[in-house]
């Protein structure tokens, strides 16, 4: 991943220079992780560029910010917008799209309500998030031996910088294992996510994926992956995974804004089915790259045109 350090980037509802969008180094943010953040895509499909479910993630940054205290000086629409126009002010068609509010310059001590808040939206291009080959050949898994935040200790449903310090130490672990990627438990030892993606398992055509209390971020892929497969009529189950469930599924694939939906080949050194992307996640993954492209009816209204 690069940097076109030629862009502009939304600073506090203004454009910026891209080397010009600077905070100073005694921000809140910088020593206590006080920020909220989004990931969303941006597709050039058939009709021109779209926005992924724009809404969905402008309405999360705010849910994340209400977790946090965080009163953000503008509007869901006013956010959506500003995203739109940074898309278009970098003659950006197939990108990645960084809103960040987080607390600014005033003062230190961790009491954060007398610094201000800054919102911040960058994009640029982003690939493949796990390697060119990893949405058909699949990723190979370890289990960390760090676990998801427990409850009442960081709040997952925040998408808080401060929480990728735990997907940090998952993924640093799992790299240097010879792993892609991590994949962790939650604090009473049953399945909850990836560093920065979630996890469903297939197993006799029904998917299986952990639900909302088992400290995973309610990602907008999963929630999108859900409604794909019950339209193909398989059955859905949002509930408790234990570990070695893993190990005996069909087929494993993660889901995320970055990761798109990306097969599992192995977990520990274990093969998962038959060790290749799997005919179901080959479906749901057909299923969703085709909306995304504009070839088929976008009927849930999820793409956001940005002309
Ligand atoms: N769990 C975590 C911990 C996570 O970070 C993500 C997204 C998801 C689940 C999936 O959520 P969603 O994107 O709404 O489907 N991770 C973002 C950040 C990745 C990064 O390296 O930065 C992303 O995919 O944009």
């Amino acid at each position: 991943m690069a940097f076109d350090e030629n862009g502009k980037i939304w600073f506090n509802g203004e454009f910026v220079n891209w080397k010009e969008a600077n905070i100073h180094v005694l921000s809140h943010v910088v020593h206590y992780g006080s920020s909220v953040f989004e990931g969303i895509r941006c597709y050039n499909t058939k009709n021109g560029p779209a926005i992924f479910r724009l809404q969905e993630h402008v309405e999360r940054l705010f849910d994340s910010g209400k977790i946090y205290r965080m009163e953000i000086p503008y509007t869901v629409d006013e956010i959506c917008d500003a995203i739109i126009e940074t898309v278009k002010v970098n003659n950006l068609k197939d990108c990645y799209i960084r809103p960040v509010v987080f607390r600014g310059y005033k003062e230190l001590g961790v009491y954060p309500l007398n610094c201000p808040l800054d919102t911040v939206i960058a994009a640029w291009e982003w690939g493949k998030y796990l390697g060119e080959e990893a949405l058909e050949n699949g990723v190979d898994l370890g289990v960390s031996t760090w676990r998801r935040m427990a409850p009442n200790t960081l709040p997952n449903m925040a998408k808080a910088g401060a929480n990728y310090m735990n997907s940090q130490l998952a993924k640093m672990e799992s790299v240097l294992n010879g792993f892609d990627e991590a994949i962790m438990m939650d604090y009473s030892g049953s399945v909850s996510e990836g560093s920065g993606e979630n996890i469903f398992l297939i197993k006799d055509d029904v998917l299986y994926t952990p639900h909302s209390a088992l400290s995973i971020l309610s990602g907008i892929t999963r929630d999108s992956v859900i409604k794909l497969a019950e339209e193909e009529g398989l059955k859905v189950k949002d509930e408790a995974i234990p570990r070695e469930m893993l190990y005996l599924a069909d087929e494993i694939f993660l889901t995320g804004t970055a990761a798109e939906i990306t097969p599992v080949r192995s977990i520990d050194k274990i093969t998962i089915g038959t060790g290749k992307r799997g005919l179901i996640t080959e479906k749901l993954q057909k299923k969703f790259f085709n909306i995304i492209e504009g070839s088929e009816k976008d009927k849930y209204g999820w793409l956001t045109f940005v002309e």
